[in-house]
């Protein structure tokens, strides 16, 4: 295997433990990369040392793929051949990202990929700009992906003082323990002690809703205006929309994944990690009398007795119960499909081995 000075990758996040995966992931004449912009089946990837150019996946890469979330992703580091525009192989993941893809079907969708922590950004302008529901839906998946969760307040600089005491009151309750950051990308406000959060050679993805300034951030922790072709779209009022992902380098050495802004948010984890996401309501289930209590009305639910004492509140209780059963529908529609994939593949061999048995005759 050829290993054309990886050290060039460093500034993008190589390290000992990339290296030990690359080397066991074993594919002949192939170089490693990182990718760092994906539109639809081409992706950029960056190579050692520091070169850029468009791949696209092998032909026996398509072969092996069985779902979507087996194809590269913003933050992936993969195999390519020298001239960098064959991907043969992605280099098993170290954390992911993922969300339910849109549509009925269970489908894993994966947001970025090698991931250290994940900025969850709202905005503190009033509206629909910070919300509880999608704070805890995102503390779940992020919980999920193995990276480290951080709530970031962004627009401190058009928020009233009581606003942001408020909010920021709504956000702590909620994130139970997890860093809450008021930052303004406008102004700078805050933005030394949100950095301190990450080392340089960590990656963070930043998601939240479409306006939140995902961006912003972006620009103003880099210090300058990061743009990447085809990457920016101004819309209507002349604001620019991201319309892909893109990983990008700060002087400081801190790799950033920008993504589109969310509309919905459909969960992906199962149950555990809803209730790792609630750790108040986890806490007092403890109490309950039996192991495997809903919380839903069984004698002796120390929950019930925190709802009735006010200590966890009506609506985080409903919407604790709405993410458990989103999970136990998803594990059920996971477990069903993991079935039916291992009953073609029997199928598939059964079939080969009679192709072969009429063949000898
Ligand atoms: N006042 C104020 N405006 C901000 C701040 N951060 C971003 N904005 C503005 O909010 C708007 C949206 O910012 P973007 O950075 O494009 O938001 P985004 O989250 O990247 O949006 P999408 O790419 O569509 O997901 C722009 O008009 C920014 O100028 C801030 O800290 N204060
Ligand atoms: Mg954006
Ligand atoms: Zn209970």
């Amino acid at each position: 295997m050829r290993n054309d000075n990886p050290h060039g990758l460093v500034p993008w996040g190589w390290n000992a433990a990339v290296a030990t995966r690359f080397a066991e992931t074993g594919s002949p004449d192939g170089i490693p990369a990182r990718v760092i912009m994906q539109e639809r089946h081409v992706y950029t990837i960056v190579r050692a040392p520091q070169i850029e150019s468009r791949a696209r996946v092998a032909g026996a890469f398509e072969y092996r793929a069985a779902t979507p979330s087996d194809y590269p992703m913003v933050g992936d580091w993969v195999v390519v051949d020298v001239e960098g525009t064959v991907v043969h192989a992605v280099i098993p993941r170290f954390s992911v990202l993922s969300r339910h893809g849109a549509g009925d079907e269970t489908i894993e969708q994966v947001i970025a990929a090698n991931i250290d922590a994940v900025f969850m950004v709202f905005g503190l302008d009033g509206g629909r700009a910070f919300s509880v529901g999608l704070l805890e839906r995102l503390i779940t998946i992020v919980r999920r992906s193995g990276a480290r969760p951080i709530v970031v307040l962004n627009k401190s600089d058009s928020a009233e003082p009581e606003t942001i005491a408020q909010i920021g009151r709504e956000a702590e309750l909620v994130a139970q323990g997890i860093p809450v950051h008021v930052v303004s990308a406008k102004s700078g406000h805050g933005l030394d002690s949100l950095v301190a959060e990450v080392v340089s050679g960590e990656t963070v993805c930043l998601v939240g809703k479409s306006g939140v300034g995902k961006s912003s951030l972006l620009n103003a922790l880099a210090g300058t205006r990061l743009e990447r072709e085809g990457e920016l779209r101004a819309d209507m009022q002349g604001r620019h929309t991201t319309t892909h992902k893109g990983l990008y380098r700060l002087p400081s050495g801190i790799l950033v994944i920008d993504v589109p802004g969310i509309r919905e948010l459909q969960l992906w984890g199962d149950e555990w990690d809803v209730a790792d996401s609630f750790p108040d309501i986890a806490a007092a289930a403890v109490a309950c009398r039996f192991n495997d209590c809903s919380h839903t009305g069984e004698p002796g639910c120390a929950v019930q007795e925190a709802l009735a004492d006010g200590v966890i509140s009506a609506d985080r209780y409903d919407r604790y119960l709405d993410l458990q059963r989103e999970a136990a529908f998803l594990r059920r529609q996971t477990d069903r499909r993991a079935r039916e994939d291992e009953r073609r593949k029997w199928m598939r061999i059964t079939r080969e081995q009679r192709m072969k048995k009429g063949a000898r005759r």
